[in-house]
């Protein structure tokens, strides 16, 4: 792990030191992906089934998984894993239905009312990966929000195992979520058959959920296109930032910088701390805890990349916290309430000691479909708001057009756009006529 001092640092050095890796969009990757995209929108399912065969070595007849599969999994899980699977969706439900938004019905004048109304949006595609470790967390993440939201079509792609199956506890988690449409599809293929739809894959208006550098490219390219998906967020490897101070629990700190770490040799590990001795505790117990981890050699790939850095003060960590702007912001000091309110950039912050970020990627409630990469300074977590329309509604009466016709006629006069004036000139005189007859 790279030890650097911040305030031994210039501005280059300090970009450098929270610089993240160049993501790969390198022109191969765009051209592979694009070429599979565009094998799916003209051959559809044909496209999907060579392309399984291809890159998940699977040959698949149905790629719908049927209501027997669905019921062979659940069998075949033992109940613990099944009860912590509904005890994790219970409570993600619970926090968000008390996030969701809510609609909103204001009078801004006398007879004018504005209304804001929620929709869902009507075909949505999830996708979960299943690559060294199935995700069916993300299952859940996925699928309880887009429950919640009502969205009317609600589709899973998944990668098919070799033998031509899902992993099972993706597919009970989605079962759980009232998901019913699971399609044995991953990669960039996936994306393409749910932004276009196929044969058996519907369409889909949004599509959701973290993938592989094949799955994010594919999402951008057909975000970018008119007739393709919208999607929730441009993704990268996941990220966790610590702030520790002198009195954290070594082996606590070291615990969570792994849990990051293990998820691949591409995420992105940073301990900042007030304290040099904690720093090299740390060191210490991250190398000890690592060497007895069976994704030890994926962590360690990661910790390679990871830095420690000390700073001269708390505050000045969550300053530099904020620059980076991490997925994960994890407060491991004495005191977690009172930095947060400097926190201004951070996909979710777990505050304290007993406040693993593990137990926001189960089970606290709260989304870990997040925004990496630095993204984090303008985009939001996924949420019901994802799986939402926003539309506003107005409503005026007589008076309330009186009351504010003035003022939008005044305005469009200004712009020269007469047409709009007149829209509302006129019905002021038809009221003026109308009270004139009286
Ligand atoms: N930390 C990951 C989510 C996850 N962790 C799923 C375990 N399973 C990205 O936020
Ligand atoms: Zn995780």
């Amino acid at each position: 792990m790279r030890r650097i001092d911040w305030n031994a640092l210039d501005d280059a050095g300090r970009r450098e030191a929270l610089a993240r890796p160049a993501q790969s969009r390198a022109a191969e990757l765009k051209a592979g992906v694009a070429a599979i995209v565009a094998q799916v929108r003209a051959r559809g399912d044909a496209a999907l089934r060579e392309l399984s065969a291809e890159y998940d070595g699977a040959a698949l007849d149905a790629l719908e998984v049927s209501e027997a599969e669905f019921d062979a999994a659940e069998a075949a899980l033992d109940e613990p894993l099944k009860a912590a699977i509904r005890e994790a969706a219970a409570r993600i439900e619970a926090f968000h239905r008390a996030a969701a938004p809510q609609p909103v019905a204001v009078d801004t004048a006398p007879g004018v009312r504005v209304e804001r109304v929620l929709r869902p949006i009507a075909r949505v595609g999830l996708y979960v990966p299943a690559g060294s470790a199935p995700l069916p967390s993300t299952a859940l993440m996925l699928g309880v929000p887009a429950r919640i939201a009502g969205c009317r079509e609600v589709v899973l792609c998944s990668p098919a195992r070799a033998d031509g199956r899902c992993d099972a506890a993706v597919l009970y988690a989605a079962r759980v979520t009232g998901v019913r449409r699971v399609f044995k599809l991953g990669g960039a293929q996936a994306i393409a058959a749910m932004a276009y739809g196929t044969g058996s894959v519907p369409r889909c208006d949004k599509l959701f959920g973290p993938g592989n550098a094949w799955v994010t490219e594919a999402k951008l390219q057909v975000s970018a296109e008119p007739d393709g998906a919208a999607i929730d967020m441009p993704a990268g490897p996941s990220e966790v930032l610590v702030i520790a101070d002198q009195a954290a629990d070594p082996a606590f700190v070291a615990a969570d910088l792994l849990s990051q770490a293990e998820h691949g040799p591409d995420s992105q590990v940073i301990l900042l701390s007030d304290s040099a001795a904690q720093l090299d505790r740390v060191a210490a117990e991250v190398a000890r805890q690592c060497a007895a981890l069976p994704r030890g050699a994926i962590a360690g790939r990661a910790l390679a990349q990871s830095r420690l850095i000390l700073v001269d003060s708390l505050a000045q960590a969550v300053q530099v916290s904020n620059l980076y702007a991490p997925e994960h912001l994890i407060l491991q000091v004495t005191q977690p309430r009172a930095l947060l309110p400097a926190v201004e950039s951070a996909g979710s912050v777990f505050l304290g000691a007993w406040t693993p970020e593990s137990v926001g990627d189960y089970c606290s409630g709260s989304n870990h479909v997040l925004p990496t990469y630095g993204y984090a300074r303008s985009y939001s977590g996924v949420s019901v708001a994802s799986f939402q329309k926003q539309i506003t509604v107005q409503e005026l009466s007589a008076d309330g057009l009186r009351a504010i016709g003035p003022c939008t006629a005044t305005l469009a006069a200004a712009e020269q756009l007469e047409a709009h004036r007149r829209a509302v000139a006129l019905r002021l005189a038809a009221l003026d006529g109308a009270a004139a007859e009286r």
